[in-house]
């Protein structure tokens, strides 16, 4: 509040004013306060609509400037870009689905110069060095990074490019770009090596707590939103903070799950995320969180309503901020079939998804854009 009254009355209307709402940072730049505050504002009447990897490639296409399915389709690019820094840790120049860090670093910065939204995740390798990568299960990695464990000092030094990579994004002013945080995501899955099979509910917090330490403290990162993000699989409020790590730690409540049944022929992928949609929503209100439904998606769209039928009728009334679908990779040779979340132009649900795209309730970049979510308005 700008000190507009000084002596005693200055006091008594700062005591009576409630503080303003701040995210988990408390030394978070002014405009991750602003993305923070804009988003609060916003939840409840718009969903901002985001893509993984969209500037980057599409179907059929890689590395076009300025090109983009959604764009292709829609004539308006995503308000959210999702980007994965896995890999950046053994210092590999792409990341692990190919895409040079030069290359992400300018389209992070083109995203956020037009008012998008960036979030970042992470499929950081074993630090064991396991072949599997991030999809390594060995019991007891997480226990090998932490403070005491014989790769702590390797897990600091990972910790140190990732801390360099996110203090490189800049705006044209010099300024950080703020960044929406997500490592360590569908923590309660049991497929990566920080999952609920591979550590206990204790490791992951002080995984957690010593990554949210160490980037602001030693790193003096204040740039992130940080997200806390499970998979699908949990049925309680209970289960769902069941490796929570705090609310002081923590500024977006998510989660992923994506459709594999047809949902003309079974409705649950709908009927389930809606729930959970709501107990995620309900634990935001709670406790005052930003809420996002962090990775969904149906491979290849093959449903041509399913982003009016079936994803919209899934988050239903729930005051999400965003909903983000996974990466338009193409021809998936690893398994011999298409592999894309977003339809591009052509594809079959093109037509559904511009209807999508019209709908007062989703937001793209445009409308983003003019809300300056970056600015304390
Ligand atoms: C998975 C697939 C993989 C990819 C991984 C990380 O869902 O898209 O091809 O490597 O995400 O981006």
């Amino acid at each position: 509040m700008k000190q507009l009254f000084t002596g005693t009355l200055g006091l008594l209307l700062a005591f009576a004013t409630p503080a303003q709402d701040h995210p988990a940072d408390p030394q978070a730049t002014t405009e991750t306060v602003n993305l923070y505050r804009n988003l609060k504002k916003l939840a409840g009447q718009g969903i901002l609509f985001g893509h993984q990897d969209d500037l980057a490639y599409g179907v059929g296409w890689k590395y076009v400037e300025g090109k983009s399915d959604i764009k292709e389709v829609t004539g308006d690019y995503p308000a959210v870009y999702g980007w994965d820094l896995g890999g950046l840790e053994v210092n590999s120049p792409n990341n692990l689905d190919g895409i040079p860090f030069k290359k992400m670093r300018q389209y992070i910065r083109e995203g956020y110069e037009r008012g998008g939204v960036i979030t970042i995740s992470w499929h950081a390798r074993s630090p064991l060095g396991k072949e599997k990568g991030a999809w390594d299960t060995t019991h007891g990695t997480v226990a090998s990074i932490l403070p005491g464990g014989d790769s702590h000092i390797l897990y600091k030094e990972w910790l140190d490019k990732i801390a360099g990579f996110l203090l490189s994004l800049k705006g044209s002013k010099g300024e950080l770009i703020p960044v929406l945080f997500r490592p360590y995501h569908e923590l309660t899955g049991n497929w990566f090596w920080w999952c609920r099979n591979t550590c206990t509910d204790f490791e992951f917090q002080t995984l957690w707590r010593f990554t949210y330490y160490y980037l602001q403290q030693e790193k003096k990162v204040h740039n992130l939103l940080y997200v806390y993000n499970t998979s699908g699989d949990f049925k309680t409020k209970a289960e769902f903070l069941q490796r929570y790590p705090g609310d002081e730690m923590v500024d977006v409540l998510s989660f992923d799950a994506y459709q594999y049944e047809d949902p003309q022929k079974n409705d649950w992928f709908e009927k389930n995320t809606y729930q959970l949609l709501k107990q995620v929503t309900e634990l935001g209100k709670e406790k005052n969180k930003l809420t996002a439904f962090s990775e969904t998606g149906y491979e290849a769209i093959p449903y041509a309503n399913w982003w009016t039928q079936t994803l919209l009728n899934a988050i239903g009334d729930n005051p999400i901020s965003y909903v983000l679908v996974w990466r338009n990779h193409g021809y998936a040779a690893w398994n011999k079939k298409m592999h894309y979340y977003a339809p591009y132009k052509g594809q079959t649900s093109e037509a559904d998804f511009i209807k999508f795209y019209q709908l007062d309730r989703t937001l793209f970049e445009k409308e983003v854009a003019a809300k300056k979510l970056y600015s304390d308005l």
